[in-house]
């Protein structure tokens, strides 16, 4: 038994997630989380909000509340869409707790004794109408290289070109609007992540287990000169973790607060505190998964992410933690992602196109969700979905093959031997055939589900069920009941055990539906089939079981065009 430390990145508090972002990090998390706990592993996985920075005092201004109160309740939001799909965290914390604060403290304090914080001066834009500094995104003028007149002061949209606020001509605030605009000094902390390069890259070139996705970002990034420049880790903002060095105030840092992405990741680290206070641990609970001098040598840590998060996982946060010269556990495996796209564009936030977290569960159950976008999830390139896919994929894989075999199998032992697993008979060729063949696929999914290939793992699983299927008509015991009625009930006897084994094997895709087969199989017995000869067995002869109701019904074609219209003009 290992332990296994799994986190996903932690999902921006300003607004509803979209598809994209699930199966970006939260969704295959879950499966690796759930596979772990199936394999007997120990198992800390968690997630969380992320609820500082300016979008987030945007979109409360927005919705015309407080930003406390506005982050309170879309955390409230998420946490329930994340149940809805079943994301099976220990704990899905904030990033605006007590635990985070003082964290994030802790570590800007360490840097800072350590040499890797440097003060610097800088001029930037204050807004006096907004009575507040703008970040440079939120200045908007007319570009001063193709007259483009919502250019941001950063980049201009239209040509590409990057800029600087004071490029802009006609600068305005793009919050309120206003043009009284000035230029003030201001000092802010910046972490020197050039410092410790060497390092970082030292640590990146030891990962050649890690996905090329995942290193080829960091090595752009470490060689381009543009990721490791120095990065300004605090903003002049009300909303955030107060600037402070551990608990002691930070001299002429008063009323800042750190960047989002400088807390963001250490949150990892407070909401398995969280977790720990939530269950009235104590703290040697929480810092064993953390903390190499305290237990966590034998953890191994996995990370799921965005692909463009990914430089902010292999260099920044791993700078804070080599920083800080604390033994803290840095992370063993990156998975990332690619993106989803959405019928022939993009999923986009702005322009609510696609479709949310929401809005697929009031379609349809979690599951056709999750086997959907877990078997196409964009690892090795973007994916795409369609509704004729998906309906395709539902119907066929969880419908006609999955269902149809419990449906068959189940009801027809109901009208010949009654609910209960049938006796007499013996395995023929054919069953030693099928626990042959079905013996070496649960061996190459484990081993895809260890691994993190998830379209493999998934394909794998989809012909364990097909082989059912082939079995079952093959072996014809509707038809041999009459003839050889011995041979009925032993191919029976074996199909209501493969159920058991369906369902213990596809509960980290569907755990909606394992559980339902479980409930009619009555049985708690979820170990994994490592024999498949004994777990074909498991269940004996008398024990008894209900029929199950319909597992998956088919999706119409009405209500495919029906959804693809819906959804096809955006969101509200
Ligand atoms: N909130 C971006 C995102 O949701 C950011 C991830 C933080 S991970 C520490 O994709
Ligand atoms: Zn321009």
């Amino acid at each position: 038994m290992a332990r296994i430390l799994i986190t996903s990145a932690i999902p921006y508090i300003n607004g509803i997630k979209h598809l994209g972002n699930l199966v970006g990090s939260q969704l295959p998390a879950d499966l690796y989380a759930r596979y772990c706990r199936a394999r007997g592993h120990e198992v800390m996985f968690i997630c969380a909000t992320d609820e500082h920075g300016t979008p987030a005092e945007l979109a409360a201004a927005k919705a015309g509340k407080p930003v406390a109160a506005y982050c309170a309740e879309m955390y409230e939001v998420q946490k329930k869409l994340g149940e809805g799909f079943r994301l099976s965290f220990d704990h899905f914390g904030r990033s605006s707790s007590g635990r985070n604060e003082s964290l994030t403290q802790h570590f800007a304090g360490k840097l800072a004794e350590n040499g890797y914080i440097e003060e610097v001066t800088e001029r930037q834009v204050y807004s006096n109408a907004d009575g507040r500094f703008l970040p440079d995104r939120y200045i908007e003028g007319t570009c001063p290289n193709c007259g483009y007149e919502k250019a941001r002061g950063d980049q201009c949209e239209n040509c590409t070109k990057q800029l600087d606020p004071t490029d802009l001509i006609d600068p305005r605030s793009a919050i309120s609007g206003s043009t009284d605009l000035e230029v003030r000094e201001t000092k802010h902390l910046y972490l020197r992540q050039s410092a410790l390069k060497d390092q970082l890259e030292a640590w990146i070139d030891s990962k050649t287990d890690w996905p090329v996705l995942t290193t080829s970002i960091a090595r752009k990034w470490l060689h381009d000169g543009e990721g490791l420049r120095d990065r300004g880790i605090t903003r002049d903002l009300d909303w955030g973790v107060p600037v402070k060095k551990g608990d002691q105030d930070w001299p002429g840092m008063e009323g800042k607060v750190f960047y989002v992405w400088f807390d963001a990741p250490i949150e990892y680290i407070g909401a398995t505190a969280e977790w720990a206070d939530a269950h009235g641990h104590d703290e040697a609970a929480w810092r064993r998964w953390w903390r190499l001098d305290e237990g966590a040598e034998d953890v191994t840590y996995v990370q799921f992410m965005g692909k463009d998060n990914v430089p902010f996982h292999t260099l920044s946060f791993p700078a804070t933690i080599m920083g800080s010269g604390e033994p803290w556990k840095l992370v063993d495996y990156i998975k990332s992602f690619n993106y989803l796209n959405y019928d022939g564009g993009q999923f986009s936030t702005s322009q609510g196109r696609g479709v949310f977290m929401d809005q697929a569960l009031e379609l349809l159950p979690a599951d056709y969700w999750r086997w959907w976008l877990l078997s196409h999830a964009p690892e090795n390139q973007d994916a795409e979905f369609t509704w004729e896919n998906f309906q395709a994929n539902a119907n066929k894989d969880l419908a006609d093959v999955l269902g149809n075999f419990v449906s068959r199998v189940t009801k027809f032992c109901r009208s010949r031997f009654g609910e209960e697993v049938p006796a007499g008979g013996a395995w023929g060729p054919a069953e030693e055939a099928l626990v042959s063949d079905l013996q070496e696929r649960v061996a190459a999914y484990d081993a895809h589900m260890a691994a993190m290939e998830i379209r493999k793992a998934a394909a794998e699983l989809r012909a364990i069920w097909v082989e059912g299927n082939e079995y079952l008509q093959a072996a014809e015991p509707w038809a041999k009941f009459k003839t050889d009625p011995e041979a009925a009930a032993a191919a029976i006897r074996l199909s209501l055990n493969l159920i058991r084994v369906y369902a213990v094997l596809s509960q980290p895709f569907i755990p909606d539906a394992s559980a339902t087969l479980m409930g009619a199989l009555q049985t708690r017995d979820d170990s994994w089939p490592e024999d498949m000869r004994a777990a074909l067995d498991a269940l004996p002869a008398g024990h008894a079981f209900t029929v199950p109701d319909v597992l998956f019904r088919k999706i119409s074609d009405d209500e495919r065009d029906a959804w693809h219209d819906r959804f096809a003009g955006g969101r509200g």
